[in-house]
């Protein structure tokens, strides 16, 4: 495939802004060769500079659930830019976003717009914390949570695939009240409520873990955290910016039955624009200024443009349930195609996945937590991706992010897609 274009454009983009990124986890560094520069999309598929396809893997990390451009999306953007992109003042759109997120959402009894899943999870650390009056924080190593300080100890995603577990930059000050626990074990969580019974404001976990790659918690674990964060007075924060409305309307919460006392959502809420929010009791909520002392704000929280988007996405979910079958279908026909190729070419996979998020480990032997991930063999990994890469499949340039399955993707487009992961696992195992 001819990368010229993105080549030059690369030259271009690393002279101007930090690893020609604006974002870590787009950059080509663990994988090897420079990111395609992508020019359009459209349903599955993404098109670089160099007018190459690409049925697309990523999707934004999570916002295109419908795929690319969904008309409907699209089409209320634009309605909406001919009214006014924003106004800094009360609008009838966030009045109707909060009533359909609240609505749907039977642990979120009032929600604040933010303009980024860092955003929404800073927030509501600082209201939880505001609310218990306590300062210390439990997060999970290998979960991403966003970069707001407290949250770069042990974080997952672009912190963990460049190897930085604790990021530069962060003072002491900021990380010593975040402590650190392994996913999947409830014996490392009791242990920190041990030593910190009455200190500990709130635990915050991705109900699905899908900053290391992608895993699933244990049968119970989530009820375990549940009942241990009431045991002490903690609050449980479920991230789901990327679960949420992805695994059913009602997320993660709804999926494992488990309620926690804070959502933060952000991703699909917006529709393809930038979007974050925070939720949950109306008593814990109640401290977000102006209503209470825990101050928070944004310029463009809310603003119509982005709520036209997401709106819009969340009512063609809320309106099409099978939708929901139909990716999880998609994500099952994925993770079985992959393990039935890898059984055939007798290569150590891990294949993890739930409903349309799913994961490829080169490491045998399962992946339950942060350090079973980190094992995966990153050079076979590279491998994998340039190859599928090379066959028009664009997957995350890192093996420590998932894969995401829209309503756009085919069965089609699933084969095709394991065919040429069949052929790299048979090559790779031939030597
Ligand atoms: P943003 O600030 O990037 O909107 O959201 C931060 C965030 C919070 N919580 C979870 C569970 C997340 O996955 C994220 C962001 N996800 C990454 C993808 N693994 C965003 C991609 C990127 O950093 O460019």
């Amino acid at each position: 495939m001819k990368s010229d274009v993105s080549e030059a454009l690369f030259e271009r983009a690393v002279k101007v802004m930090p690893g020609g990124v604006n974002s870590p986890v787009r950059a080509f560094g663990p994988v090897g060769g420079s990111p395609r520069f992508i020019s359009s999309a459209k349903g599955q598929y993404i098109y670089d500079e160099d007018g190459n396809r690409y049925i697309d893997y990523i999707g934004s990390w999570g916002p295109m659930i419908l795929g690319h451009n969904d008309d409907r999306v699209v089409e209320a953007v634009i309605k909406q830019a001919e009214k006014g992109l924003s106004f800094g003042a009360a609008t009838r759109l966030e009045v109707e976003m909060a009533e359909l997120i609240c609505d749907t959402v039977p642990c979120v009894e009032m929600i604040r717009m933010v303009n980024s899943g860092t955003e929404a999870v800073m927030s509501a650390v600082r209201a939880a914390r505001g609310f218990t009056g306590r300062d210390k924080i439990i997060k999970f190593e290998g979960c991403y949570h966003g970069h707001a300080d407290a949250m770069l100890v042990k974080a997952g995603s672009g912190v963990m695939t460049h190897g930085a577990p604790d990021s530069a930059g962060v003072p002491e000050g900021c990380a010593k009240d975040t402590l650190t626990a392994a996913y999947n074990d409830i014996q490392s969580v009791q242990a920190l409520f041990s030593e910190y019974p009455d200190d500990i404001a709130c635990v915050i976990i991705e109900p699905v873990a899908a900053n290391m790659g992608l895993v699933v918690p244990k049968d119970g674990y989530l009820r375990k955290l549940r009942e241990l964060c009431g045991k002490y007075g903690a609050l449980l924060i479920f991230d789901e910016v990327i679960t949420g409305f992805r695994l059913a309307m009602g997320g993660a919460a709804e999926y494992f039955g488990v309620t926690p006392d804070i959502v933060t959502y952000g991703k699909i809420i917006g529709g393809g624009m930038p979007v974050g929010a925070y939720g949950g009791r109306r008593d814990i909520m109640s401290v977000v200024s102006p209503l209470g002392s825990v101050y928070q704000a944004g310029t463009l929280s809310g603003n119509p443009a982005a709520m036209s988007a997401g709106l819009a996405q969340l009512r063609v979910l809320k309106e099409n349930a099978e939708i929901y079958e139909n990716i999880n279908a998609l994500g099952e026909r994925f993770r079985n195609g992959l393990k039935r190729a890898a059984e055939k070419a007798g290569a150590a996979v891990t294949v993890n996945g739930i409903g349309s998020l799913s994961c490829l480990y080169f490491k045998d032997g399962g992946v339950c937590g942060y350090r079973d991930a980190k094992q995966s063999d990153a050079a076979a990994f590279a491998a994998y991706f340039n190859h599928m890469l090379g066959r028009g499949n664009y997957f995350g340039p890192s093996r420590f992010e998932a894969v995401f399955i829209s309503n756009a993707h085919t069965e089609a487009d699933i084969d095709k897609t394991i065919r040429d992961a069949e052929e790299f696992l048979s090559n790779e195992q031939r030597g």
